[in-house]
């Protein structure tokens, strides 16, 4: 069989997805996601001026080759740029491998090690009674597991908080990537935030009970010493994780907060490579691998991270916003499903309009996501929707000090 065509596909149903299509000569088509928020384009310019030409004629059943030939032979390796095109290659020759052997991709990979994966929702408010109702309503959804974000105040404008209210008994997913030409100006300041989360925190669990797992993102916006004291001010509530609690480029940084907090800890939703997470791994500083299929390489390097980290008794937490699209979505519950060491999976929900763009066969059942029993990846492009909703440029907020300063978003 040979690769004879690749297509990228951009397309903008609420939000914009880059989206890979390689054909083979004997009709076969395969899926891959490329999206990275934000720098969408540079990822399809990537693709096509740099890789769709290497891959035409090739064997798409040759994987591993395929990925190591774009990561090695392009010279200048890593970045999410260059690894969220080898990702869009990687899931769609599994894609097309699954689809070829008539078996949902999980199969391949070693088949189910579970009924299916649980998840997390997410919760946010303005205040307590807006944070207890949207908790209420991820609870009836089916969530046994939910982030939890809330105003601070102080600070206007807040990461991880819907926009809108939960009160007409509607779900408001929080969305940070606007519509703007600019990325829009947002607020902080950690010490205001530092001594208005643990008394949040307290009011869920006293709410609540102690059965209902509790997440955290920190959003990269502590330094280390800041990020110990918040680990060890929520020990009483028994977190499930606390993700991000300092920027992750610096690896060393976990090794403080490790040493002074037992509240656990995931990394990893931008990272690229192994090698950005293999010495957290090996030296147990986090507990959650937070890469995404699309941001990492594709499925085949986050099979491989995983068995890493089992030996190391750490486990998944794959990032799953609604900027990686169904498409990288199902790479990673492909994973997720035949991984032994799975631990929790973020799901955001697409929009009807994602999802009438691309039609999924997962299933959500009570809390538990299943990537179906399709053939390949279990997704298609729905190319006449797609073509609808035309790339508008939008991009993620970022954030300023008081005194002007810029800091970490
Ligand atoms: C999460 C994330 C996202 C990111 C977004 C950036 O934990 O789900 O932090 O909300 O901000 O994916 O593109
Ligand atoms: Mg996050």
């Amino acid at each position: 069989m040979k690769i004879v065509a690749a297509d990228v596909i951009i397309t903008s149903p609420t939000r914009n997805f880059v989206t890979l299509k390689v054909t083979t000569d004997e009709g076969v088509t395969g899926l891959g996601d490329a999206t990275l928020n934000g720098r969408e384009l540079s990822v399809a310019a990537y693709l096509k001026e740099h890789v769709v030409p290497l891959l035409l004629n090739r064997d798409p059943a040759n994987i591993e080759d395929t990925w190591q030939f774009l990561y090695r032979s392009g010279y200048w390796r890593r970045g999410p740029v260059t690894m969220a095109a080898i990702a869009a290659v990687d899931m769609a020759l599994w894609d097309i491998k699954g689809k070829v052997a008539g078996m949902p991709v999980y199969q391949l990979l070693g088949g189910a090690s579970r009924r299916g994966l649980s998840t997390y929702g997410h919760a946010s408010g303005r205040d307590l009674p807006e944070l207890f109702d949207s908790i209420r309503h991820e609870k009836e959804h089916g969530f046994s597991a939910i982030r939890v974000q809330t105003s601070v105040p102080g600070i206007k404008a807040l990461y991880g908080v819907a926009a809108q209210a939960q009160a007409s008994g509607e779900r408001y997913d929080y969305e940070p990537a606007q519509r703007t030409a600019l990325p829009v100006e947002e607020d902080w300041d950690t010490r205001a935030y530092l001594r208005h989360i643990p008394g949040v925190f307290e009011a869920v669990r006293n709410e609540f009970g102690p059965d209902l797992a509790l997440l955290h993102d920190g959003h990269h916006r502590m330094t280390p010493l800041q990020a110990a004291k918040l680990g060890k001010d929520l020990e009483p509530y028994d977190l499930f994780w606390l993700e991000d609690c300092t920027p992750a480029e610096n690896q060393d940084a976990l090794r403080l907060v490790r040493q002074h907090t037992t509240t656990p800890l995931a990394i990893g939703e931008v990272f690229n490579t192994i090698y950005d997470i293999k010495d957290l791994i090996s030296e147990q500083l986090i507990d959650y691998v937070r890469c995404a299929s699309t941001h990492f390489g594709g499925i085949s390097p986050l099979k491989k991270v995983m068995d890493f980290a089992a030996v190391y008794q750490v486990k998944s937490g794959f990032h799953g916003p609604t900027d990686v699209s169904p498409v990288g979505l199902a790479a990673q519950m492909h994973v997720g499903m035949a991984i032994h060491n799975f631990g929790l999976q973020e799901y955001m929900e697409h929009s009807e309009k994602t999802n009438s763009v691309f039609e999924q066969s997962l299933t959500f059942v009570e809390g538990l996501l299943h990537p179906g029993d399709k053939p390949g990846l279990g997704v298609e492009l729905n190319e006449e929707e797609a073509a609808k909703y035309a790339y508008q440029p939008a991009y993620l907020p970022y954030n300023r000090l008081a005194d002007g300063t810029v800091h970490d978003w």
